[in-house]
């Protein structure tokens, strides 16, 4: 049993939490001053209190140091709670992000000591919530995790029984590869959805054909040239896939722009639109949804 810090109450945060806490000791950071019991609330409709324990920043400094931290804030939250938890992992803490989008593993690993960990978790769990304290559990699909550092490739058995309560959870060692398609899907379908204000399934729609293509063509040549193995033709069927098996739900991005709330276009199309003037590859079609969705949120 591990001391596990679970940073974040979302939707995924309170998933996370759920599925962890059969096996650990779970304590739950939340930027919420309400520090009551969560809720998970399976397919079937049966609610079910959450086993942990709710703590705010002003309570970190009371924990015994952390053994595995796993951060589930959006990408351009990561640094900065990053920042409040490291006083508080210990010297062989794993630290595990799980984002939408790129970028963090640098900056990261720049920060923590080379005894500790770093992986990340990619994740088609799928839930959403139903009040600020409860989540209703949607979908299990897969859960993958991979090092991002020495010292979680070494310990990646130990990461492996210590996600194993998790639905449908598997170990990568090339999560690089993973974490770029799921980018691509991410890239066909989240700006497009935010900017027409439509479902996913919507997205099937001819009027939008040649501009998933040139968005995914882009972001694949960006990927081959940093030596990613994707296929245009592989990741159109995987963004075609995940829009029918998502066809009535709302994007993230959708969600966020809807609300008036930051999105996560900087680590989607703005990384394709950063890498590739590193690399020399143009990217106008990921530059226009970088501002398009600039402008809205
Ligand atoms: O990850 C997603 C999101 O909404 O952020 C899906 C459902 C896969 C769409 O890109």
């Amino acid at each position: 049993m591990a001391n596990v810090l679970i940073v974040g109450d979302g939707a995924i945060g309170l998933l996370f939490s759920h599925f962890l806490s059969a096996q650990h000791d779970i304590t739950l950071l939340t930027r919420k001053p309400t520090l009551t019991t969560r809720f998970y609330q399976a397919s079937n409709g049966k609610s079910h209190p959450i086993k942990a324990r709710l703590i705010n920043h002003k309570e970190l400094g009371h924990s015994t140091p952390f053994d595995l931290v796993l951060i589930t804030v959006k990408a351009f939250q990561v640094q900065a709670a990053f920042k409040q938890i490291k006083p508080y992992l210990n010297e062989n803490c794993q630290v595990v992000i799980s984002h939408n989008g790129m970028g963090n593993v640098d900056e990261l690993n720049a920060q923590l000591l080379n005894t500790q960990g770093l992986a990340f978790l990619t994740t088609r769990l799928a839930g959403f919530k139903t009040t600020p304290y409860s989540v209703n559990h949607t979908g299990n699909g897969e859960s993958v995790l991979g090092a991002c550092n020495a010292a979680a490739s070494e310990r990646l058995n130990e990461l492996k029984q210590q996600f194993s309560y998790l639905p449908h959870f598997s170990v990568s060692d090339d999560i690089h590869s993973l974490r770029w398609q799921k980018l691509l899907v991410n890239i066909a379908i989240n700006p497009l959805t935010a900017i027409h204000n439509v479902k996913n399934g919507q997205l099937r729609a001819p009027q939008f054909s040649t501009r998933i293509i040139n968005l995914l063509s882009e972001a694949c040549l960006v990927a081959n040239k940093q030596g990613v193995d994707v296929k245009l033709s592989e990741a159109l069927d995987q963004a075609y896939s995940v829009m029918t098996a998502t066809a009535e739900n709302f994007s993230s991005m959708q969600q966020d722009i809807s609300h008036n709330r930051e999105s996560e276009i900087d680590a989607i199309c703005g990384y394709v639109c950063e890498q590739g003037a590193k690399l020399g590859i143009k990217t106008p079609y990921n530059q226009a949804m970088l501002s398009m969705i600039k402008i809205k949120s």
